[in-house]
């Protein structure tokens, strides 16, 4: 039958880097493939939001560069809040650079990305070699873009076939982004998830959960706005979990 899958116990099997293993024991733990990507501009909103979904979540994606009041503080109780709730903090820095560029970015600077984050997202643009020796601590593991959600996007098939390659061949990479089915190797992250619109006015482009698991085989759904602008984060947050979770069974 065409839309079936594997399962995330199957797909443990194939996934050799410990921090994808450790997301879908989550996921399996918590029954929920739901990421919440929190681009939101201050420490206390992202906090608020977290105490309302912390237990319906797999992963928190942030975007760190754009919080305002960012401190050692809030990250560190974040760190807290993760291990306690059990979820994985994303940081979607998406690298795309050179490989030494890419490694200060993750190391530096005044976010230090990686004395924290579980995942940080990359591009793939500039090469194999730009996402090798980034001296990624053990227990941190890479995800690539191969294809965005959004329209007018310059990625074409060739493309993102060299970029999944990419990415398959990198022991640090437990998965990518990409709008299609990919290698059962790779675990795949979809955002543009909604379950009204279809379209935004600023280029991002949304499909229901159910397309997300049936049509494009994927592993983690990653909401952002259609949760944390909602009148009722905690309830829509429940809503997007059950959808992801019923989409994923629906097709094994
Ligand atoms: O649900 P939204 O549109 O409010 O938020 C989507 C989130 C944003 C984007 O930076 C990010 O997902 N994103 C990504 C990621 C995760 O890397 C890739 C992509 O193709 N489209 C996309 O929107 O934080």
């Amino acid at each position: 039958i065409q839309n079936k899958r594997i399962s995330y116990e199957e797909k443990k099997e194939k996934i050799f880097h410990p921090i994808g293993k450790k997301l879908i024991d989550i996921t399996l733990k918590k029954k929920t493939n739901l990421i919440v990507s929190a681009d939101l501009i201050d420490t206390k909103k992202i906090l608020k939001l977290v105490s309302l979904i912390g237990d319906r979540i797999c992963g928190l994606k942030l975007h760190v560069d754009i919080i305002n009041d960012f401190s050692y503080s809030f990250i560190n109780y974040l760190k807290k809040i993760s291990i306690e709730k059990k979820f994985l903090l994303l940081e979607d820095r998406k690298l795309c650079d050179v490989s030494t560029t890419n490694c200060l970015q993750l190391h530096y600077g005044i976010h230090k990305i990686s004395s924290w984050a579980d995942i940080v997202t990359a591009h793939v643009l500039a090469g194999s070699m730009s996402i090798q020796n980034l001296n990624l601590p053990s227990n941190m593991g890479l995800i690539t873009i191969s294809e965005m959600s959004s329209y007018g996007g310059l990625y074409d098939d060739n493309y993102i076939r060299k970029a999944l390659n990419i990415s398959l061949k990198n022991p640090k990479v437990i998965g990518t982004v990409a709008q299609r089915k990919v290698d059962d190797r790779l675990l795949l992250f979809t955002p543009g998830i909604h379950f009204y619109e279809k379209k935004n006015n600023l280029g991002n482009r949304y499909i229901h959960p159910v397309q997300a698991f049936e049509k494009n085989g994927s592993d983690f759904i990653i909401v952002g706005k259609a949760i944390f602008q909602s009148e009722n984060p905690k309830i829509t947050a429940e809503e997007y979990r059950n959808a992801g979770w019923k989409a994923y069974e629906n097709v094994l």
